[in-house]
């Protein structure tokens, strides 16, 4: 059986989180999903998540092409999440490109960088919002 781990926060869940995880299960026959914690968003992106850990992963494990969540709470422990869920391969979005090719001397896992959904983010998504807002 081959199991394919992904992570991403997925907040304000939109496609291109969508997509990019119907790839990632299609390149397998498990999909493993680490969703980062609220602690560890804030400090990849120096702010809080709109939706919590608990929300985030009750709506990504609600996917059926999901097999199990997890939450990640450091980059730096990927080897041993990847271990632990006795990963083959490790899906990141290519705005993660080469940013965990060591990895591959740690843990026998492929990785690979897959192209992201063009004109969608979470980041436009909380701007424009907050300009309706605004306007209102
Ligand atoms: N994504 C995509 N297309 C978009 C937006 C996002 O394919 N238009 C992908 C990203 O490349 C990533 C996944 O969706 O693979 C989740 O995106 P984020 O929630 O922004 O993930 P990020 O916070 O970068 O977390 O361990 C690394 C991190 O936890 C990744």
């Amino acid at each position: 059986m081959k199991v394919v781990v992904t992570f991403g926060t997925f907040d304000v869940f939109h496609v291109g989180h969508l997509k990019i995880l119907k790839r990632a299960s299609e390149l397998g026959d498990k999909l493993v999903v680490g969703v980062s914690s609220d602690a560890l968003n804030i400090k990849k992106k120096s702010r809080a998540p709109i939706y919590s850990e608990a929300e985030r992963c009750e709506i990504i494990s609600s996917l059926k092409f999901v097999d199990d969540v997890f939450l990640e709470y450091s980059l730096e422990e990927k080897a041993n999440y990847l271990r632990s869920h006795n990963a083959n391969l490790l899906v990141m979005g290519c705005d993660w490109e080469g940013k965990f090719d060591w990895i591959k001397d740690e843990v026998d896992c492929e990785v690979i960088y897959l192209p992201r959904t063009p004109s969608i983010s979470t980041t436009e998504i909380i701007e424009i919002a907050g300009g309706i807002h605004n306007n209102a």
